[in-house]
């Protein structure tokens, strides 16, 4: 209760942070996109990664107004790129969404008031969803998915391939994105079980004209096989960790 309580307090203290971390072509390294990844910055215990509190945030429904704040600062920290830098007017943001947060009757509403105040173009938005969503998705849900995908703003599965979706369901739900499990990624090199899934992933993405994104890249190896693969797109520590703020701005003024 007494950390529930701190953590609701962070959010209306602005004691968060969004990091960005680069999504790139996996063939040229050029910058794709970026997804942004939560921190919070507190005043006794430092700047924590969101295993440090999503869970609680998801066990107490604090990640619903958390994740409603991590929305805003990202689009409307993207949309100062976009008007600093009008080459990168191409460049995708992606934010995660919680499953409690895919449960609000008024998410629909949130995203669309957030868009509009912030002036982020809903068509390079990419909104992260977790395979538990999809596994068993009720009506109102994919209601609330549809409407999303109607206003221009792309679904990804995010860590795909722990889970086990129904892969009819994936075919009818408005998804477009597939985003590659890190774990599977680690494991190409050495674990032929790995591997395939990672094929399996690509291939599938192939066949529902979907696109899939790598993550957790950490070697030219692991790079280079998801090239061969036909996987395009990936992020990593190979290529970029999540980027405060202000090495994010720099980086889009060098790219683009
Ligand atoms: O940043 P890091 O790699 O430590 O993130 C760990 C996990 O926290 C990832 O699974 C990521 O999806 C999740 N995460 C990061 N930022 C957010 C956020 O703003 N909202 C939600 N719901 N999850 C997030
Ligand atoms: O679950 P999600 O994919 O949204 O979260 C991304 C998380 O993975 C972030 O917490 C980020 O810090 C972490 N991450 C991103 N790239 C790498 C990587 O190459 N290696 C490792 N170990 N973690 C990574
Ligand atoms: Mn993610
Ligand atoms: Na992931």
């Amino acid at each position: 209760k007494a950390r529930e309580a701190e953590l609701r307090g962070a959010v209306a203290a602005d004691e968060l942070v969004v990091y960005f971390q680069p999504a790139v072509a996996l063939a040229t390294g050029e910058l794709r996109g970026v997804e942004a990844l939560v921190r919070w910055n507190h005043p006794v215990r430092g700047l924590l990664g969101p295993g440090a509190f999503i869970e609680l945030a998801e066990e107490t429904g604090a990640v619903v107004p958390l994740g409603t704040w991590v929305l805003r600062a990202a689009c409307r920290e993207a949309a100062g790129w976009r008007a600093d830098t009008p080459a990168a007017d191409e460049l995708r943001l992606s934010v995660n969404l919680s499953p409690k947060q895919v449960a609000q009757a008024d998410l629909v509403r949130t995203v669309e008031s957030i868009l509009a105040e912030t002036g982020f173009p809903p068509d390079r938005l990419t909104l992260e969803i977790t395979e538990s969503v999809i596994l068993r998705p009720d009506p109102l849900t994919i209601g609330r998915l549809e409407a999303l995908r109607d206003l221009g703003i792309d679904l990804a599965v995010d860590d795909f391939g722990t889970g086990y979706s129904a892969l009819s369901y994936l075919r009818s739900l408005p998804v477009s994105v597939l985003k590659i499990d890190r774990s599977f990624v680690t494991g190409i090199a050495d674990d032929p079980e790995a591997r395939s899934v990672c094929e399996a992933v690509v291939h599938l993405g192939g066949a529902f004209r979907m696109t899939v994104v790598a993550e957790g890249i950490e070697t030219a190896e692991q790079a280079a096989a998801l090239i061969e693969m036909g996987c395009t797109i990936g992020q990593g520590f190979y290529f970029h960790r999540p980027l405060p703020p202000s090495e994010a701005v720099a980086l889009v003024r060098r790219e683009f």
